[in-house]
């Protein structure tokens, strides 16, 4: 059963979306992935958000651009953690976004995470499922040393090359 639900307004936000899935499935998280728009099909966005719990989500994801009301709404129907992914817009950067995203009033948290920050959406998610999950917490353990290991790598390749990081 899927533990996450990875939401999008669009498809065109799909190239970022989909590295919150990348995540997910790395630490064999199930999780079910789909565009609805808030704006366009507000019906079928009520649905998604008031049935996410009964059918087993223990966080939704929730990615959108411009005036992004996707995640806030999801936030205020359903009622576990929402993470916010402001998708980066043409028209303002993704300021529009973020804004739209993390502007939140009190009572109804969205954690928002950088514009375009997919990937940490799937690991802050991971995280939050880690809480009770210790075979997933030793997977996350696991990450953070793959992250440590490869920046010694590259440390040791621009030595290699003389660039000294300290003096
Ligand atoms: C938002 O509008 C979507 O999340 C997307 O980021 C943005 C543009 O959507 P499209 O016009 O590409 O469908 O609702």
């Amino acid at each position: 059963m899927a533990k996450v639900g990875i939401v999008m307004g669009s498809d065109s936000d799909f190239p970022i979306m989909k590295k919150a899935a990348e995540i997910l499935e790395k630490f064999g998280i199930d999780y079910e992935m789909t565009v609805i728009s808030a704006h366009r099909m507000p019906d079928v966005f009520f649905d998604y958000a008031a049935s996410a719990k009964e059918k087993g989500f223990k966080v939704i994801i929730a990615g959108a651009g411009g005036a992004a009301h996707l995640p806030g709404m999801c936030a205020a129907i359903f009622p576990l953690p929402v993470i916010g992914v402001p998708i980066k817009s043409a028209a303002l950067s993704g300021m529009d976004s973020l804004y739209s995203i993390v502007q939140m009033p009190s009572g109804i948290p969205v954690a928002t995470v950088a514009i375009d920050g997919a990937a940490n959406a799937g690991i802050l998610a991971a995280k939050i499922l880690a809480t009770n999950d210790d075979e997933l917490l030793e997977k996350i353990e696991a990450y953070k040393e793959e992250l440590k290991a490869s920046v010694m790598v590259k440390k040791a390749k621009m030595e290699d090359m003389g660039i000294k990081y300290e003096k």
